[in-house]
């Protein structure tokens, strides 16, 4: 079979919307996988709606515990908006899934590692902490996000470790909605869209923070380097 797998869109509907379109007029997937972090953004409700209604399947991210079990204003602004439904809902998702994909075998999709969907692993973590965050899996390619940058790593004596990138909270320092085509091969799309137009219609949520946390990174003021390196500082800590 062959995937899209959309990975952290955080409420950024028209993001979404248009990655959506692109996913329907490719017209080569039997599957959207969204691995995780559709939550805690503007438009969430809005968004797991629209993917419950063009049959996506889920894994968990950390951002659906995070809202479900809220420990900060966002968290707890994010909650409100979820009905007793999605709720219920979001605590079926797994943290992991496993399909047969044509021309790359089987493949592992999760938020970060299959126990863990809130580890950290970027381009520069070393390959002996990435092969030990799978050990035991038997993955040979993992599609990943949580980080919100993307890349294509070979591990040795790991897996192949993919990071698709963030659909509506992207740290590529460049504007638009990553995401990929899984199957036959790994093909990273960036989908544009009008960053502007969207702000304005994000912004009157009232998402808390809106200009300091969502604007920068959608206008594509925040880089792979700067999030890397604030990544790594976490992981060390
Ligand atoms: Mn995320």
């Amino acid at each position: 079979m062959r995937v899209a797998a959309l990975y952290d869109i955080h409420g950024n509907l028209p993001a979404l919307q248009a990655v959506l379109s692109e996913v329907e007029n490719a017209g080569r997937v039997d599957e959207i996988i969204v691995g995780g972090d559709v939550l805690w953004g503007p438009m969430e409700s809005e968004c797991l709606d629209l993917l419950l209604e063009v049959g996506a399947v889920f894994v968990a991210g950390n951002c659906e515990r995070d809202v479900l079990h809220p420990s900060s204003e966002i968290d707890r602004w994010c909650r409100a908006r979820l009905s007793e439904r999605h709720r219920a809902l979001i605590e079926t998702w797994p943290l992991w899934l496993e399909r047969e994909i044509d021309g790359l075998g089987a493949v592992l999709f999760c938020h970060a590692t299959p126990t863990d969907n809130e580890a950290i692993l970027t381009r520069i973590t070393p390959d002996d902490d990435v092969a030990a965050a799978f050990a035991g899996t038997g993955a040979a390619i993992v599609i990943c996000g949580h980080t919100h940058f993307r890349f294509d790593r070979d591990v040795p004596s790991g897996p192949r470790l993919v990071n698709v990138g963030s659909v509506g909270l992207p740290y590529e320092g460049a504007v638009g909605a990553f995401w990929a085509f899984v199957g036959p091969e790994i093909d990273f799309r960036q989908t544009t869209y009008d960053v502007e137009r969207a702000i304005v219609e994000l912004r009157a949520t009232t998402f808390p923070r809106f200009d300091e946390i969502v604007a920068p990174s959608l206008q594509g003021r925040v880089t792979a380097v700067e999030a890397t390196t604030e990544f790594e500082s976490r992981r060390g800590a």
